[in-house]
């Protein structure tokens, strides 16, 4: 029934909407009941974490009536889903966005007063789901609300992980790992579907039998099964009635009731194998870029894509009179990054093997229906399995494998004839140093549409890593800039601003951020510059509140707040960041009478665990932040502060604090950023190099508002040709030389002069990220910061500038673009 009045509706359903209403009274009697009926403890027991629960259980209630109402249209009415196929969804904490895309955040907020609790205070007994590293998990969050926000039907296709992303402390300077136990207090946002439900098989062989029509066929016949169950997240759009789902697979044993049929009374066998079952959805891997060869990583991606295959084609046989040949008209499945990439087997097996479909028309249908996002160029982060142990582990994925490169390789022979060299490179199997599958190679021979996620990483894309696919299939590559949400990343995050934006140029940029630009205007208007540095001001003192909160160490709001978070890898350059400081450091000490701009400097991030430089990069910066700090010479000046920890929910508290983004990577190294963007939304200027979306970011702002430094992504390459020696650096410039020689002679750390020696080391010796080589250039971009800042309205109108023209950077646009081009889905609004 459509759009009409509630007298439209069945008695239930009236009742079902009185239930969830919008209204404070009725949210008061749903966080009540589910005191009463959810958490069942004495009234006198409740505390605010009892509260979130029952106001989370409230809010997913009511996202349930959405999301049965989303469901309902896009499926009677036909329309295409997008499938986001991600091993990582960092979707961060809940409640308060969802209050804020539902518009009940001051109904909740009076709820909660009448019953004595403070709005506030409950949300922050949040415990975050950090299923993801950084970036790529980051990004799948936000075009999950961007998804919904533009009424597209979606389906988020992940893994449960019982371990999140580690919790981090840190520790007399070092990085201490605590595993990430999200789900002990439960988590009120999912649903269990224990009856969506998949088997899913590995290792065994496979074998060659005549079906009923004395056809030649094969089948995989596993030596191990495992069972998946999927829990549902709802993903509420903001402002609409769209609520699209997150599926998560949980593994278990399969049906220990089966398995006794076999084994008879063997119950400790049983629970053995749910014990081991259970181990694949374990733990997330913390690694941002792969660590080659773990049999147990091989074994979640193609758990939670087979689960997820076999969920659509299920949903596709419900579909009365829809047949597996519907799938790209119904379905658009895009994998983030390689690691789904086993879906282009998966898929061929279920459509030949199960489904009996002959090789080409599988083919025809797979290739229409996958789209594949790259997410990175550095060589030792494109993921290849060892051979041997995925033929053990996937035997018949490998034979179909093969003929699938059997039947690629002829095309290319085709285009490019007597090139064997090109079809070496080109192969599914790689052949140096041991074979290995290419999960890259599968996954651009297996879609319609490859994708960088920034202009420029698209175009080092085409002419490198996957040069030899784009020569063969031009059209099948484009770009897709990276976007981020600005609903959790501006509104959530930055409550001053947002009520300053509303008041300024009305409430529509929330949903369509190329309105800031009406900012403009205002950008040297006295008034509102001062209302904008206030929020500003307003969003350092609490961020500096949090800072010595958690570290004891006091920054100063009015001080220049000079921002680096992210995670802790070489290319990134956190220890290029640390060399400035400790030039600052150093010319303090030795001119009793310098004087420079006061400036808190912040880091933040999380180094992989078995990643040693970036640990030792952890220990510098706190060893230098601890000198910093207590030294009455400079800390006039300098404050460095490492914030534990970095996570969504700390996050949103540090971007809105910036006047400087550190975007400091080495060219051509970083595929986009996606936290360069939540900077500039929130009014950051950015000190960066042309590298990633850093380009598209200072060719919005103009580059008078932003710091450009640094070498280009190809004079990186030249000086590598060239013979890079670090070491020519050093001798050329004393103070450089100076500032490695007070890290390497033990004055940050109590005299010890082992500590740090591994950085100097590599810097001296190896240094492959060129931080030696951008040394100076990043110096003298610091000090135009430095006399920028010393102009407050000059500052302020550049800042204002930044934000104003941060609209591109929605993930909003991206997702429009990603709709239009590769998944050609459009909206579908569900009736209020
Ligand atoms: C990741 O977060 C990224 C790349 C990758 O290969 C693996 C992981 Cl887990 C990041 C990129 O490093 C970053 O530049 C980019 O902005 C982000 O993915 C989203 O595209």
């Amino acid at each position: 029934s459509a759009s009409g009045p509630s007298s439209e509706s069945t008695p239930e359903q009236t009742r079902s909407h009185s239930r969830t209403g919008m209204d404070p009274d009725s949210i008061r009697r749903g966080i009540v009941d589910h005191l009463r009926y959810s958490i069942g403890r004495p009234a006198a027991t409740l505390r605010p974490e009892h509260y979130y629960r029952a106001l989370a259980l409230a809010v997913r209630d009511r996202m349930q009536d959405n999301r049965v109402a989303s469901t309902r249209t896009s499926l009677e009415l036909g329309h295409k889903v997008v499938c986001y196929f991600s091993a990582e969804f960092l979707m961060g904490p809940q409640l308060g966005v969802n209050l804020l895309d539902l518009g009940i955040e001051a109904a909740a907020a009076t709820a909660l007063a009448e019953l004595g609790q403070d709005l506030d205070e409950v949300l922050a007994c949040e415990e975050e789901p950090g299923l993801g590293n950084g970036g790529l998990g980051r990004l799948a969050a936000c075009y999950l609300d961007s998804l919904a926000t533009l009424e597209r039907p979606a389906i988020g296709y992940g893994i449960r992980y019982e371990y999140g992303i580690f919790d981090q402390e840190i520790r007399d300077g070092w990085q201490v790992e605590k595993t990430d136990n999200w789900l002990v207090a439960g988590n009120p946002w999912e649903i269990a579907k224990p009856d969506v439900s998949y088997r899913v098989g590995w290792r065994g062989y496979s074998e060659h039998y005549r079906d009923a029509g004395d056809v030649d066929r094969v089948r995989w016949v596993p030596g191990r099964v495992l069972r998946g169950v999927a829990y549902d997240t709802p993903v509420q759009g903001y402002d609409v009635r769209t609520c699209n789902v997150l599926t998560l697979w949980s593994a278990h044993a399969v049906d220990s009731f089966a398995l006794a049929a076999f084994n008879t009374g063997d119950y400790y066998k049983a629970v053995e194998d749910e014990v081991n079952s259970e181990t694949v959805t374990k733990v997330l891997y913390p690694n941002d870029e792969p660590e080659a060869g773990k049999r147990l990583r091989l074994l979640q991606q193609y758990f939670f894509v087979s689960c997820s295959l076999q969920h659509i084609l299920h949903i596709l046989d419900d579909l009365a009179g829809t047949s597996v040949r519907a799938l790209p008209e119904r379905f658009a499945v895009q994998l983030n990054d390689t690691h789904p990439s086993i879906a282009v087997a998966e898929l061929m097996r279920l459509l030949v093997d199960e489904r009996r479909l002959d090789w080409d028309e599988a083919w025809a249908i797979t290739v229409a229906t996958f789209g594949y996002t790259n997410h990175t160029l550095l060589p030792e982060a494109l993921e290849t399995w060892p051979l041997a142990m995925f033929d053990e582990s996937l035997p018949r994925h490998l034979e179909i494998i093969y003929e699938i490169n059997r039947r690629f390789l002829d095309e290319v022979r085709a285009a490019f004839p007597g090139d064997e060299a090109r079809l070496r490179r080109m192969s599914l199997i790689g052949e140096e140093g041991g074979k290995t599958v290419r999960m890259a190679h599968l996954a651009t021979v297996g879609s319609h549409a490859i994708n960088g996620v920034a202009a420029l990483h698209t175009e080092l894309l085409e002419h490198s890593v996957l040069a030899d696919f784009y020569q063969l299939w031009p059209e099948r590559f484009g770009n897709k800039t990276n976007g981020v949400t600005p609903r959790r990343f501006l509104a959530r995050a930055n409550p001053g601003l947002r009520e300053l934006l509303d008041a300024t140029i009305g409430p529509g940029w929330l949903t369509d951020l190329d309105r800031l630009r009406e900012l403009e205007p205002f950008a040297d208007d006295p008034t509102f510059q001062r209302q904008w540095r206030e929020v500003k001001r307003g969003n350092k003192a609490r961020l500096a509140r949090y800072v010595h909160e958690h570290t004891g160490i006091e920054l100063n709001p009015d001080w220049l707040f000079d921002i680096q978070v992210k995670r802790i890898h070489e290319y990134k350059r956190q220890h290029l960041n640390v060399l400035h400081i400790v030039t600052l450091y150093h010319r303090l000490k030795q001119d009793p009478d310098a004087t420079i701009a006061p400036r808190a400097f912040v880091f933040g991030g999380k180094a992989a665990p078995g990643y040693f430089l970036a640990k030792r990069i952890i220990k510098l910066i706190n060893a230098v932040g601890e000198r910093v700090n207590n030294d009455p010479d400079v800390n006039r000046f300098l404050r460095v502060a490492f914030v534990p920890n970095f996570n969504v929910q700390n996050a949103e508290l540090i971007y809105p604090a910036a006047d400087l983004s550190e975007q400091i990577s080495t060219a051509g190294k970083e595929a986009s950023g996606t936290g360069n963007m939540k900077f500039m939304m929130n009014g950051a200027l950015t000190i960066g190099t042309l590298d990633g979306a850093n380009v598209e970011i200072r060719d919005e702002a103009g580059p008078e508002n932003f710091f450009l430094f640094g070498r280009t992504a190809d004079e990186v390459e030249q000086i590598k040709r060239d013979g890079y020696r670090p070491a020519d650096y050093v001798d050329g410039n004393p103070e450089l030389a100076a500032v490695l020689g007070l890290i390497g002679d033990g004055t940050f750390t109590h005299g010890d002069t082992e500590v740090l020696r591994p950085v100097v080391d590599n810097l001296y010796r190896d240094d492959p990220f060129l931080v030696l080589a951008d040394y100076a250039a990043y110096l003298e971009a610091q000090e135009r910061v430095s006399a920028a800042w010393a102009d407050s309205a000059g500052w302020t109108r550049m800042s204002i500038y930044n934000s104003a023209r941060s609209g591109k950077f929605s993930s909003d646009r991206a997702i429009a673009e990603y709709c239009d081009d590769i998944w050609d889905v459009g909206p579908v609004p569900v009736p209020k």
